[in-house]
């Protein structure tokens, strides 16, 4: 899959300086809390709505003490270990404890399902949950292949522990000076989130120390950080830190930069309104609904949003109208868009209007290529690379892509080439200003609001249905999740299914977002020679229907 070199090289780099030397031989943990002095007295945490509050020397503290408590319930280096919370202290605490052991988070999304949550922990051979008392029954009982909650392995809850749980104070109440001392090489994993890539089911993310510093450089760091953040900024953490995008460039970036972090659970437009205005928020890192919520939402009118000097937003393309309506709601804002993908360790692209120094962007575009990394976009069947505004597939080289795949050196190899370019997926151009444009997207994934719904895992329980032969899975354009699911489905012969049935067995499966908009009966499945499913036709179909 690589440029056979008889080929032009067209490579983009940043309009920003590189930095001249990034700390990524250090553990993440001592990156992140490497200028502590400097704003130990400060607020860190922020819990949103206690309004509890953690300075950054008692996170650094409580983060020490967690370690010990972890290692006192077996945790040692390269084990992996699963938060299942919404956004709170203890999420954050958590990680940095992990880190601190050698130890390895994998999050999930508390509002999966049981077989979702089991499928991530099984394959990321997690050895804990931590996780919400009103998550446990999830956890008991699920079938007799699965190890068993309690017994197989521990279970901590953040607030009062049910049945066979124990509590997080359990972690929190120890000497922090018995930290286990462990020597942790910039190439070991700290974080395992999962994405499905390209293609397939999700896959474990192998983030290792180094790239997730030198992402987190490259966005904050230097003379001319990319993403200025300071001590003085007070960001809002409303996306899911079991997200790549919400865990680094909000969290991680903060704890480096002396930022404050106020956590909100999950989003609910009166709450996050009020929020801004009581804690003067001034960074919003947001997705393309919230942008939705914040330009067209009447109560946002009632509330002082003055504070916001900087909105981000990503994960999911955003239409240019919207961009106009939160530029209308919060006119003194800079607001520019980043492009992350979680196994690009994750950002590829951030907005220069962020810069120290900031530069001109344009509408509609995903910022410049990050500092210290390298992007070129290939003609997707031949792989020569092109030039300035020609679209092609957007790849990207540097020491913050991931290590590979959790134990699948296929489909690692079918995304990272031999000369190190990892392919996104992506359909996008880089203009005269060195700006990258995202147009459409290759691979299958179908991003439902900037959540991830991997067609193949649907694909995969629909076929498990007595009644189906044969099914594919595509999105269509929605407006307001921006895309949404849509099945193909072949009935066995002789068999009869309703749409309403097939929906109701896929949605007693999957977490909200995932489940099925629409279900068309066919008799056949487009497929290509080699077996792969022709998406694209079944996407036309789609158009016609
Ligand atoms: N425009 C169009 C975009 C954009 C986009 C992503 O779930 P994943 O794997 O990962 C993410 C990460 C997003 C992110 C991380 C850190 C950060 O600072 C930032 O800036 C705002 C964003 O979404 O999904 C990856 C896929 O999501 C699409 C694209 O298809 C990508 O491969 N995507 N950002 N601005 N599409």
């Amino acid at each position: 899959k690589v440029d056979d070199g008889s080929n032009r090289r067209v490579i983009f780099r940043s309009k920003l300086p590189d930095l001249p030397n990034i700390a990524n031989h250090i553990p993440l943990h001592t990156y992140c809390f490497e200028n502590l002095s400097r704003f130990s007295d400060k607020p860190c945490l922020v819990v949103g709505s206690t309004g509890a509050t953690y300075t950054f020397s008692q996170t650094h503290i409580l983060s020490r003490k967690i370690a010990v408590g972890l290692s006192a319930l077996g945790i040692s280096k390269g084990d992996v270990i699963m938060l299942l919370l919404q956004n709170c202290a203890e999420f954050a605490l958590t990680f940095m404890a992990a880190s601190m052991i050698g130890a390895v988070t994998t999050a999930a999304n508390p509002f999966y399902t049981a077989g979702e949550i089991f499928k991530q922990f099984n394959s990321s051979n997690s050895k804990m949950i931590i996780t919400q008392a009103q998550y446990v029954d999830k956890l008991r009982d699920h079938g007799e292949h699965n190890p068993k909650m309690g017994q197989d392995f521990p279970v901590i809850t953040v607030d009062d522990p049910p049945e066979k749980c124990l509590h997080f104070s359990m972690l929190s109440r120890t000497n922090e000076n018995n930290i286990p001392s462990v020597t942790i090489d910039p190439d070991d994993a700290v974080a395992l989130p999962f994405s499905s890539g390209t293609t397939g089911l999700p896959k474990g993310v192998i983030l290792t120390h180094k790239s997730l510093i030198t992402s987190v450089a490259q966005q904050v760091d230097g003379e001319n950080p990319n993403l200025y953040l300071k001590q003085e900024d007070v960001v809002l953490c409303v996306l899911p830190l079991f997200h790549i995008y919400s865990l680094n460039s909000v969290l991680l970036c903060s704890l480096r930069a002396g930022a404050s972090v106020v956590l909100m659970p999950k989003f609910e437009i009166r709450s996050l309104l009020e929020l801004i205005q009581r804690y003067r928020v001034t960074v919003a890192a947001v997705v393309p609904p919230l942008v939705l919520a914040l330009a067209k939402n009447p109560m946002v009118g009632s509330y002082d949003l003055s504070s916001i000097r900087v909105v981000l937003s990503g994960a999911a393309p955003l239409g240019k109208e919207l961009e106009d309506g939160l530029r209308r709601r919060v006119p003194q804002a800079i607001f520019g868009q980043g492009y992350g993908m979680t196994e690009a360790g994750p950002v590829l692209s951030m907005s220069a209007a962020f810069a120290k120094q900031p530069l001109p962007t344009k509408s509609g575009s995903c910022g410049n290529v990050v500092r210290n990394a390298e992007l070129k976009v290939i003609d997707p069947d031949t792989y020569s690379s092109l030039g300035y505004n020609q679209p092609g597939e957007i790849c990207i080289r540097g020491p913050q892509i991931m290590k590979g795949y959790l134990n699948d050196a296929k489909s690692t190899a079918a995304t990272i080439d031999e000369e190190g370019w990892l392919h996104t997926g992506d359909i996008g151009y880089v203009d005269h200003d060195e700006e990258v444009f995202i147009v459409d997207r290759v691979k299958e994934l179908i991003k439902f609001k900037g959540f991830q719904v991997p067609p193949a895992e649907l694909e995969g329980l629909l076929v498990s249905h007595p009644c189906i032969a044969d099914a594919a899975v595509v999105s269509q354009k929605d407006d307001a999740a921006g895309e949404v699911p849509v099945a193909f489905v072949v009935l066995l012969n002789g068999m009869e299914l309703t749409q309403e049935a097939v929906k109701d067995y896929i949605a007693k499966q999957v977490v909200f977002y995932k489940k099925l908009h629409k279900v068309y009966f066919v008799t056949s499945i487009p497929k290509s020679p080699s077996g792969k499913i022709l998406r694209k036709d079944l996407r036309d179909k789609l158009s016609s229907i």
